[in-house]
């Protein structure tokens, strides 16, 4: 089986030694770092974001697949030289203020990740100054805002309207389990996502990347 087919299959099935393992050989093989992020962990990862949006596969399949993306992160990155990472983008992203869910935000890290997106996590209970601060610093093209309280849904509200300065340069998306389409309309978010799989194709679709 060629190399990068090995890859996306241990990748899929969770196996992180074997993705290392297999990253190592293409690295080995001469497979510019690109092609084995590309065309291996990330088309995998993509695959497993299909599957996680049609209920094929669950968050613990997710998971270990994201883990496994790591493992041959971790082999091939010390390898990239200049563009070879084609960054999509960067965004910035944290559970809002009052709230210490974290789980379902981490699944949208590592699925945007899985897509080729760098992702700064600014982690949980974020006040709004925080996301401002963070999008100062690190300049994204997109802040994802996610709450998993009715409590602190409000939160949300509030640190759309502190990024208003800044909705020049950046997109706002918002999710987690209270938030619906219409809240998101309601507050001026710029997109909603009921699931990770579906933060990546909003987030790309903002940016015209769809
Ligand atoms: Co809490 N909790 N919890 N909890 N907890 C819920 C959310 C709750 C629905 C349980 C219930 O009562 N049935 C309820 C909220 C009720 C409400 O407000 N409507 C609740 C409550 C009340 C509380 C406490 C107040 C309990 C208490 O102390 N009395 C307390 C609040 C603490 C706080 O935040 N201040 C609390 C605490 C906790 C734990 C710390 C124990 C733990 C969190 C651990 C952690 O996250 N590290 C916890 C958990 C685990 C849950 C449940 C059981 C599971 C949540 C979860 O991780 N789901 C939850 C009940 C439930 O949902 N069945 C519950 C799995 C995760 C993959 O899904 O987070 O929805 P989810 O993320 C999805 C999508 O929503 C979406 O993509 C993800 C993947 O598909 N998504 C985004 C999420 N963020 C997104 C952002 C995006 C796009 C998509 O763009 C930026």
């Amino acid at each position: 089986m060629p190399v990068l087919e090995e890859i996306k299959e241990a990748l899929m099935a969770g196996n992180a030694n074997k993705v290392r393992e297999a990253v190592t050989r293409a690295v080995e093989e001469g497979v510019p770092p690109g092609t084995i992020i590309n065309d291996g962990l990330i088309a995998a990862m993509n695959i497993i974001g299909v599957k996680f949006k049609n209920n094929e596969v669950y968050v613990p399949e997710v998971l270990v697949a994201a883990r496994a993306m790591h493992a041959g992160m971790d082999v091939v990155k010390p390898l990239l030289t200049g563009d070879a990472l084609q960054e999509k983008g960067t965004m910035v992203i944290g559970t809002v203020k009052g709230d210490l869910h974290d789980i379902g935000k981490n699944l949208v890290i590592m699925m945007m990740e899985g897509a080729g997106f760098k992702m700064i996590d600014l982690g949980i209970d974020v006040p709004p100054e925080k996301f401002i601060q963070a999008v100062e610093e690190y300049k994204p093209q997109v802040v994802g805002l996610s709450a998993l309280l009715t409590s602190t849904m409000m939160q949300m509200k509030k640190t759309v309207e502190a990024l208003a300065p800044y909705r020049h340069a950046i997109k706002v998306i918002v999710g987690g389990a209270p938030v619906t389409q219409k809240f998101a309309e309601e507050i001026g978010a710029d997109g909603y996502a009921p699931d990770a799989a579906s933060a990546v194709d909003k987030v790309k679709e903002l940016l015209g990347l769809a």
